[in-house]
């Protein structure tokens, strides 16, 4: 019985840093405003086949309808009510993607905008995505509903009422972000009307939620809206089981507000990870991938266990939130691919897989002043579908790097090696790089400007093995290049720089 109850202890302590995915599904992917109907087909088609853990989706609930912009991207951060009604779809469309994708062992992780409403020159009517009325000037949202009382302004200190000062940590819970209207979330109606959306999401299926702008809101009143959640439903979760909670608070450092001041909470966004690892791979300010031989707490990341990593996110990848010019993008393919295999690779982190639109960028001075533009639409502002094409990518200006070959096969090579520790490493003191995951796998790199040719220990059993990055393993056959591991689990490595991936990666699953 004791054992019993530890189990249940443990599993009742350390639930919200669980990802809730299945046994050795590692990771997940944002697909940044899709459909909820094209989301349900990609878990059924796509995603359960090759073992992606669960999908981040965009903002559920009801938003704002920018017209100025053109429906910018950024309109789905300024809600209006908690509707299940947005671009993505309807209330029984979601239902549907949830139930499907949970299904087939796909789990569901909800974007919750819980800081704020609208902003503040939003204006009124019912320009939004399910009709609601609300005034942005009166702070009337009866959808919700919200009136004056339910917002900070009172507390907010600052002159202009939006934050000025990130210093002030007062500010940068109790002001405006971009004059967004801050809710109270010091008061107990408040909290229970977030806390009535969430169990709403959670009574329909969902895993887990990423809180936007947690940085914004007092550590203190998140947990007090979290200690109202329900346990995930039972009809796909284990009794007992907690919501997933990873919490977008960026902290680059120099702020006197730390990710670590957010962990009793959950999970937290590592801003510093995707930073850093632009511009070692990019090899600027003299930085080179033998410095990774400590990637993780050794560089001041977060611990392992408290951290949700990723290349890039749907802000920093068009220069919004952070990073800066060090982020890679689907824009810079080659450097990209190696960057998101090292990611998926390495142990650290619970690692999310971006999968974006492509849109127009033009840059101005040095800035895209694109960045605002939406997903792909019709004239009638209609999210247009995701097509599939023969070759696997995506049609209508969806980018789909989930389904890149070198990164689909990476998010496969994150489970076979998950739980086995980081071995064997191996550099040449410059920018070729290597190293394994106990017997199961292991990956090396040549981003130096020279070719490599190199004997190294990969902690393998002897056989042949598909590289995963140049082809994989099919009918039993290798696409793309072999290695060969002795017994002595000594392998030949050969990459020349004008290689399309300058990467190989091998594991026990792709073994001939
Ligand atoms: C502008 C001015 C304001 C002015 C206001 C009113 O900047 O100073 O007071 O007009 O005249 C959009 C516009 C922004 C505009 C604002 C309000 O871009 O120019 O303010 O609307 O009208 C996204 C976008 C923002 C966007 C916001 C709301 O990135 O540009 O603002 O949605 O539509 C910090 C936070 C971090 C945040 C990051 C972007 O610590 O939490 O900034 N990241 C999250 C999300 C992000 C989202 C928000 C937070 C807000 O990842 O996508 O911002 O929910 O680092
Ligand atoms: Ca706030």
């Amino acid at each position: 019985m004791g054992v019993y109850f530890l189990l249940l202890f443990v599993g009742l302590c350390w639930g919200q840093y669980n990802p809730n995915t299945l046994p050795k599904r590692t990771s997940i992917v944002h697909l940044f405003e899709w459909r909820w109907q094209d989301i349900a087909l990609e878990c059924e088609r796509y995603l359960a086949p090759n073992g992606f853990g669960g999908v981040q989706i965009s903002p559920p609930n009801e938003n704002v309808i920018i017209t100025d912009p053109q429906q910018p991207w950024w309109e789905r951060y300024q809600p209006v009510s908690y509707k299940l009604c947005t671009r993505s779809g309807n209330e029984t469309e979601f239902i549907d993607m949830v139930t499907r994708c949970n299904n087939v062992g796909v789990h569901i992780y909800v974007d919750a905008v819980i800081n704020h409403m609208c902003g503040a020159n939003a204006g009124a009517g019912d320009h939004a995505t399910c009709g609601s009325y609300f005034n942005a000037k009166t702070e009337d949202f009866p959808a919700v509903p919200y009136s004056g009382w339910d917002f900070n302004d009172h507390k907010c200190k600052s002159r202009s009422g939006n934050i000025e000062d990130y210093h002030d940590i007062s500010q940068v819970r109790d002001c405006r972000l971009v004059s967004l209207l801050d809710l109270a979330l010091g008061k107990d109606y408040v909290r229970s009307r977030i806390a009535e959306y969430l169990n709403h999401l959670i009574d329909i299926g969902v895993a887990g939620f990423r809180i936007d702008a947690a940085k914004h809101m007092w550590p203190e009143d998140v947990k007090a809206i979290l200690d109202k959640l329900k346990d995930l439903n039972a009809r796909w979760f284990p009794a007992g089981t907690k919501p997933f909670i990873y919490q977008e608070v960026i902290d680059l450092g120099g702020e006197p507000i730390k990710g670590s001041d957010y962990f009793g909470n959950g999970r937290v966004t590592e801003f510093k990870y995707g930073a850093k690892l632009g511009t070692v791979i990019r090899k600027w300010n003299g930085e080179k991938m033998a410095y990774l031989k400590n990637w993780g707490e050794g560089w001041g990341f977060v611990p392992s266990d408290r951290a949700l990593v990723f290349v890039d996110n749907h802000d920093n990848q068009r220069g919004h939130g952070a990073g800066g010019s060090s982020i890679l993008t689907f824009w810079d393919s080659r450097l990209y691919k190696m960057a998101s295999g090292f990611m998926l690779a390495h142990p650290y982190g619970f690692t999310r897989v971006m999968s974006s639109f492509r849109w127009p960028r033009y840059f101005e001075n040095g800035r895209d002043i694109n960045d605002w533009v939406g997903p792909p639409s019709n004239a009638d502002g209609s999210i247009k579908p995701v097509t599939i094409n023969a070759d696997t990518t995506c049609g209508n200006d969806w980018v789909c790097e989930h389904r890149w070959r070198q990164i689909k096969n990476m998010v496969i090579f994150r489970n076979v090696v998950d739980g086995e520790p980081f071995s064997n490493w191996w550099d040449n003191g410059s920018n070729q790089v290597a190293f394994g995951r106990g017997n199961k796998g292991f990956i090396i790199f040549n981003n130096d400007d020279w070719n490599m040719n190199v004997y190294v220990q990969t902690g393998l059993p002897a056989g042949t093995y598909c590289d995963v990055i140049s082809g994989q393993k099919e009918n039993n056959k290798c696409t793309g290049k072999q290695v060969f591991v002795s017994g002595d689990g000594m392998a030949n490595f050969q990459i020349n720089t004008d290689v399309e991936d300058p990467f190989i990666a091998i594991h026990v699953e792709a073994k001939l």
